[in-house]
């Protein structure tokens, strides 16, 4: 374990209501030359500092955290680790999106296209004129159909498992509505699958855990295809519609003859904002894009005073 150090210097931003902390000084160099290394430092070595950064005092639960490193691909402009309040993620599709628009507002790039390497693979950005992103993430696929777990309180639940860059649970339970004022049922139901999918031993391909629950509705938005609750690992729900998450949903329709190639899928989030993203096929894989938008909030110093009982974070 790392010991803290006294300031980490951050810009923190939203996008489509989910918020992004982007840590651009003050982190310990880095040893590993890979991402995945550099993923299981974050993990071990950086444990102290990367919860002292997230969790409350100074974050909250909701909040993802992306440290910038130096690209390990020729062409790409940085590696991201991206982190929640239990650890480090795969990707993070609207944390992509408040990467590239920090990376603008601290002057580094403008509008076009860059290249971002991740613990899972390269991804792709392109920032408009108008703010616009729209990411090009790795491949997703829909990994098995109809999975029925049983949910204690909610009985036999049927879903598919598919992958976006994290692994995902993809159900529908329609008697809960997909809106603010029904967050705690779908706490409580996404959390229930959760802890089922566990207890079942459901896992993704290489036996990763299944820790995403997205729970799909009818959309409220004229504009919208569908709406989504996203559960994230650590219990937090995702206020924009998941960048991860609506590629593993695309990849799923996909599976089932809903989604065509090119189709756009207008994913609406608990929140009431916007993802539209679809499917391009390359060499047999399904890449999903992903376009939304992210806003500045904050730029700021975080101080790790020796004495705070908390400097470690709350969890
Ligand atoms: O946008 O991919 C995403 C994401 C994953 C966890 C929270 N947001």
């Amino acid at each position: 374990m790392s010991s803290l150090p006294g300031r980490i210097e951050v810009v923190d931003s939203h996008t489509e209501g989910e918020p992004t902390r982007v840590v651009i000084a003050g982190w310990p160099e880095m040893m590993a030359s890979t991402m995945e290394g550099r993923r299981d430092e974050l993990a071990r070595r950086d444990d102290a500092l990367w919860r002292g950064v997230i969790l409350e005092p100074r974050g909250h639960d909701a909040m993802v955290g992306a440290l910038l490193t130096p690209p390990v691909s020729q062409g790409s402009a940085a590696g991201v680790v991206f982190f929640d309040n239990v650890g480090p993620l795969g990707m993070c599709g609207h944390g992509t999106i408040g990467v590239v628009r920090t990376l603008e507002h601290l002057g580094r790039i403008g509008a076009g296209a860059l290249r971002l390497d991740t613990p899972v693979g390269t991804v792709g950005a392109e920032l408009a004129a108008d703010g616009t992103v729209t990411i090009e993430n790795v491949p997703a696929r829909c990994h098995a159909r109809d999975v029925s777990v049983e949910v204690p309180g909610l009985g036999r639940v049927t879903g598919d498992v598919a992958y976006g860059g994290n692994w995902f649970y993809l159900a529908r339970l329609p008697g809960e509505a997909i809106e603010p004022s029904n967050r705690d049922a779908l706490h409580a139901a996404s959390r229930g699958i959760q802890g089922a999918l566990r207890r079942a031993g459901v896992t993704g391909a290489a036996g990763e855990p299944v820790d995403h629950v997205v729970l799909m509705g009818p959309p409220r938005r004229t504009d919208a295809d569908g709406k989504n609750y996203v559960l994230c690992p650590g219990g937090a729900y995702d206020r924009s519609p998941c960048g991860t998450g609506t590629s593993a949903t695309m990849a799923a329709l996909h599976a089932r003859g809903a989604l065509a190639i090119g189709q756009r899928w207008r994913q609406e989030s608990i929140t009431g904002s916007l993802f539209t993203g679809w499917l391009e096929e390359r060499g047999g894989d399904l890449i999903p894009r992903i376009q939304g938008r992210a806003y500045v909030t904050g730029r700021s110093t975080l101080h790790f005073d020796p004495l705070d009982p908390f400097r470690h974070g709350l969890s």
